[in-house]
C-alpha cells in the first residue's frame, strides 16, 4: 500500500519524468505541413485586390489593347487600404500586379504595358512597392498574382514569354521584400491583342509554362512564400469561385488532370478539389476565392451589390470554418481606395469574429477536462491541453487507441452556439469523424458531428444548446487523434443568418 507520504513525494517525480518527455510524441500521419504551409494556416483569413486597367473600362477581362494612360487612380492611398484591412482582422493580402490585359502595376523592365506608360505621377508610380510598403507598416503580410495568361504580349504562345513571365516573377520577389503567397490563375489562352496581332493563341497547359521549374525560380527567390494554383504544389485552388470548401475538406491532395491525365494549372478534375484527397501524398490546403461583389474588378454598378456581413459570416464558416482559408476579393475603385460599402462589409464580418471568437469569452475554458485515454497516462498529453490556449499543447492517445472521447463539466450551465475544434497539423490530419454530445441530465445526447478537422473546424450550431456537461467523442480516425483545441461560444445575439 502506498503511504499519504510516499504519495506526495512520489507525485512531482511523476510530472518531472513526463516534463522531459518521457513517453515519446506520436508520430506524424501521412502527409505534413512545411514550415510556410503552416504559417499560412495561420493566416487563416486574407484578402485579394484586383486592381488595374479593368477598373477603369469595366471590363473582367481586358483584351490587352487598353491605352496605358486611363490608368489614373487619383486618390490613390495605399495606407488607407492597408489600414482598412488591418481594423478588418485581415492577415495579409494579394495584388494582382499584372491580370490577363498584361498591364504592369509596377515599373516592370519586361514590357512597355506599365504604369510607366501612364501619365498618372509622370510615369514614376509604382503600385506594387507602394501596397507592399503599406502591408508592412500595417503588420500584414504581401502576396503577389501574376497572370500567367497575357493576352497583350506579343511573344505570348512563345517560349520568348515563359521567359519574360520568368523575369516579371524575379522582378516582384526581389524587389518588393517578403512575399508570402505567390498566386499562379489557371485562366489561360485564348484570344488577345497581342501586339497587334488580335488573334487567338492557344497553349499546351501541360507543357507550355514548364512549371516546376518556374516553382524552382519561386523557391529559391523567396524560401517562405507558399505557391498556389490548381495543383499547388502549396495551396489548392478549391475548385469554385463561390468561397465555399468541401465538406469535408481534406488538406492533402493528389491533384488528376480533367480528362483523368496529369493535372497541371488550368487543367485539373474540378470535382475534387473541394475535398482534397484523403490519404493523399501531398500536404495541399484549399484556398476559397471570391469577390465581395459579382464582379473581379470594381465597378460602380456593382455598389449596390456588395455581399452583407450576414453573407460574409456565412461564408468564414464555410471555408476558414472548414480548415482551408478564405482569400477574399475587395477591389479598389477608381480613386484607388476600397469602396467604403465593401469596407463596411468587412468590418460587420470583423465585428462578429471579435465578438463571436474571443478567447476571453470562451465558454470551455474553465471546464474541468477527463478522457478515456491519455498517450501513456502522461499529463504532457492530457485532455486539459485543449482549453489551455496553447496551440502548441494537444490532448493525444495511445497510438492503438484511435476512438477516444473527453468530457467537459463545466459546474453550471452553459448556453453554446458555436463549436470550435483544432487538430495539431504538425502530426498531420489523423480524424476521420467526430461527435459532439450534450448532457441532458440522464443521457448524453448527440448535437453536432462532423468529418474532416485540419488547422479548425466550426460547428454553426442550429439552435443554442444549454448543457452543464459537454462529450466531444472521436468516432474514427486514420491514426491516435491528437488534438490541440476545444472551444465553446454563443453566437453575438444580434448575429444575422
Ligand atoms: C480567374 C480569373 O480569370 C479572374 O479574372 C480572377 O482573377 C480570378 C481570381 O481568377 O481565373
Amino acid at each position: 500500500m502506498i503511504s499519504r507520504r510516499t504519495f506526495l513525494v512520489a507525485a512531482p517525480a511523476v510530472v518531472a519524468a513526463s516534463a522531459a518527455g518521457k513517453v515519446p510524441p506520436p508520430e506524424p500521419y501521412g502527409a505534413i505541413p512545411s514550415g510556410p504551409q503552416l504559417a499560412w494556416h495561420n493566416l487563416g483569413f486574407t484578402v485579394f485586390l484586383h486592381f488595374g486597367v479593368n477598373t477603369f473600362t469595366g471590363k473582367e477581362w481586358g483584351y490587352g489593347d487598353e491605352d496605358p494612360n486611363i490608368f489614373q487612380p487619383a486618390r490613390f492611398d495605399p495606407d488607407a487600404i492597408a489600414g482598412a484591412l488591418a481594423t478588418a482582422g485581415v492577415g495579409g493580402f494579394i495584388l494582382t500586379c499584372k491580370h490577363h490585359d498584361g498591364f504592369c502595376l509596377w515599373p516592370t523592365k519586361t514590357t512597355d504595358h506599365s504604369i510607366r506608360s501612364s501619365s498618372w505621377r509622370g510615369g514614376q508610380g509604382d503600385v506594387v512597392g507602394d501596397l507592399a510598403d503599406a502591408a508592412r507598416l500595417a503588420g500584414l503580410k504581401f502576396g503577389v498574382y501574376l497572370s500567367p495568361w497575357d493576352r497583350n504580349n506579343p511573344y505570348y504562345g512563345t517560349p520568348r514569354y515563359i521567359e519574360i513571365y520568368r523575369q516579371q516573377l524575379t522582378e516582384l520577389l526581389t524587389q518588393y521584400g517578403p512575399i508570402f503567397e505567390v498566386w499562379h490563375d489557371g485562366a489561360n489562352g485564348g484570344d488577345g491583342y497581342y501586339g497587334g496581332a488580335r488573334e487567338t493563341r492557344t497553349i499546351d497547359k501541360r507543357t507550355y509554362y514548364d512549371w516546376p521549374k518556374t516553382w524552382e525560380l519561386v523557391r529559391s527567390l523567396q524560401p517562405l512564400a507558399v505557391i498556389f494554383s490548381d495543383v499547388g504544389p502549396d495551396v489548392r485552388w478549391v475548385g469554385n469561385e463561390r468561397g465555399i470548401a468541401g465538406d469535408p475538406c481534406w488538406a492533402a491532395y493528389d491533384p488528376v488532370g480533367a480528362d483523368g491525365g496529369p493535372a497541371s494549372p488550368g487543367d485539373v478534375r474540378e470535382r475534387d478539389s473541394p475535398t482534397g484527397t484523403r490519404h493523399g501524398s501531398h500536404w495541399m490546403p484549399a484556398e476559397c476565392d471570391v469577390s465581395i461583389r459579382p464582379g473581379w474588378f470594381w465597378r460602380e454598378s456593382e455598389n449596390a451589390r456588395v455581399k452583407t456581413p450576414a453573407q460574409l459570416i456565412d461564408l468564414y464558416y464555410k471555408s476558414v470554418g472548414r480548415g482551408a482559408n478564405l482569400l477574399l476579393n475587395v477591389p479598389p475603385n477608381r480613386d484607388g481606395r476600397l469602396q467604403a460599402e465593401d469596407v463596411a462589409s468587412l468590418q460587420g464580418l470583423w465585428n462578429y469574429r471579435r465578438a463571436a471568437f474571443n478567447a476571453k469569452a470562451d465558454l470551455a475554458a474553465k471546464a474541468m477536462v477527463s478522457a478515456s485515454n491519455v498517450r501513456g497516462k502522461d499529463l504532457t498529453y492530457g485532455a486539459r491541453n485543449l482549453i489551455d490556449g496553447q496551440p502548441s499543447t494537444s490532448w493525444a492517445t495511445d497510438d492503438r487507441v484511435l476512438t477516444a472521447d473527453a468530457v467537459f463539466d463545466f459546474g453550471r450551465a452553459v448556453t453554446f452556439g458555436v463549436i470550435i475544434v483544432r487538430e495539431d497539423i504538425r502530426f498531420g490530419q489523423r480524424i476521420d469523424a467526430f461527435a459532439v454530445d450534450r448532457w441532458d441530465g440522464g443521457n448524453w445526447e448527440q448535437v453536432a458531428s462532423g468529418t474532416s478537422i485540419g488547422p479548425r473546424r466550426f460547428l454553426r450550431l442550429a439552435e443554442p444548446v444549454t448543457s452543464r456537461r459537454l462529450r466531444l467523442r472521436v468516432t474514427e480516425a486514420s491514426a491516435s487523434p491528437v488534438l490541440s483545441q476545444l472551444s465553446l461560444f454563443a453566437e453575438p445575439s444580434d448575429a444575422v443568418r
